[in-house]
């Protein structure tokens, strides 16, 4: 078995890359690394392993296929892909399966933030360059991974905040019972906890609750990103409390359960409904839900994230130098507006 012969050169540089659609944050590491032609496998394209979380949402198989597409044999690419199933041990003998055939690249789309840094140090040690993919990593040696590439959770709860704040100040839609409330009862469906998007979503709506003494958040429950536990956690909820005014959902699959338990239990939601809804993702279905008035406001999260990784496996490749951190640019989406937004969009 030869020994690896990558060396990785780390030297802290502060100039900037300009990437297609992404807002940028300054470089803090460039990393050189010379290629090894002893390889387990026996491939002329760039290899990629690919830990993906799961597969629990719709978010999740458009960014799934985006990054499919955009790591293909015509581009150079010979991608290894792997199912974690929402499980981090399953991740993680993932990546060490990886780091055994001696792949070029691994790419984490990691499921919870903690409990990295052994694996990851392993990867170092074979001399493979990581790239952390939508959620992060918690870690103090930033040195365990080259770039990542996500979207701004914490931005996303702060804007569904401040949409609230806007619709209450501005009494928009006059017919919605929100309005003749004076003390707004929250429930807060969230995703996986200790995931980057359970936690940035979480803190950032909570930090502008904060600033309302008439927000009430009754209680805050997982329902695991899933559309089945949305539905089963809402339903509970439903029995619990009589009095919900605003459902913040962390996901659009979430939604989806919680809008059939709120039916099934004689209620209406959206617009006009006896509970707003505010959800996450603004995936197709969502956009279908929108039109119908059912969901109020969806914040975007672009999961069309396979571009840039491949952008910056290039640029590797090419002994450039990439950014620590990449964020894709997004937006929030409205019932009213939702039939001309959704024009051009692709998942
Ligand atoms: O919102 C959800 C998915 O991490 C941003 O994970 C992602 C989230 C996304 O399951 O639908």
């Amino acid at each position: 078995m030869h020994k690896k012969l990558i060396a990785i050169l780390v030297i802290f540089l502060a100039i900037p890359i300009i990437l297609v659609n992404c807002s940028l944050r300054p470089i803090k590491i460039m990393q050189n690394y010379e290629k090894d032609n002893t390889k387990a496998i026996d491939s002329d394209s760039i290899v990629v392993g690919f830990s993906q979380l799961g597969w629990e949402s719709d978010w999740r198989t458009a960014n799934t296929k985006s990054i499919q597409n955009a790591l293909t044999e015509e581009n150079g690419f010979s991608l290894i892909f792997s199912n974690g199933r929402q499980k981090q041990e399953n991740q993680i003998k993932d990546v060490r399966s990886f780091i055994f055939q001696e792949v070029d690249y691994i790419v984490i789309a990691p499921t919870i933030e903690t409990g990295w840094d052994t694996v990851l140090e392993e990867a170092k040690e074979a001399g493979i360059p990581v790239i952390i993919v939508d959620r992060m990593i918690d870690t103090k040696d930033t040195s365990l991974y080259i770039s990542s590439v996500g979207t701004d959770k914490y931005a996303e709860g702060r804007k569904a905040g401040q949409w609230l704040e806007h619709f209450l100040e501005n009494k928009r839609g006059a017919n919605s019972p929100l309005l003749n409330t004076d003390t707004i009862n929250i429930v807060e469906l969230d995703g996986t906890m200790n995931s980057t998007a359970q936690i940035g979503r979480s803190s950032g709506f909570n930090d502008i609750v904060k600033n309302h003494k008439n927000w009430k958040i009754l209680t805050q429950e997982s329902g695991e990103f899933t559309k089945a536990k949305g539905k089963e956690v809402m339903a509970r909820l439903l029995n619990r409390f009589n009095d919900i005014d605003v459902l913040i959902s962390q996901n659009d699959d979430m939604t989806f359960g919680a809008i059939e338990a709120i039916q099934e239990a004689g209620l209406t939601c959206g617009e006009y409904g006896d509970i707003a809804i505010i959800s996450f993702d603004a995936v197709s279905e969502a956009f279908d839900k929108m039109e119908k008035g059912l969901i109020n406001v969806d914040i975007e999260c672009n999961p069309l994230q396979g571009p840039l990784i491949a952008e910056i496996i290039e640029r590797l490749e090419k002994g450039e130098m990439v950014n620590k951190e990449y964020y894709v640019d997004e937006k929030i989406f409205e019932a009213k507006n939702a039939k001309k937004d959704r024009v051009g969009r692709s998942y």
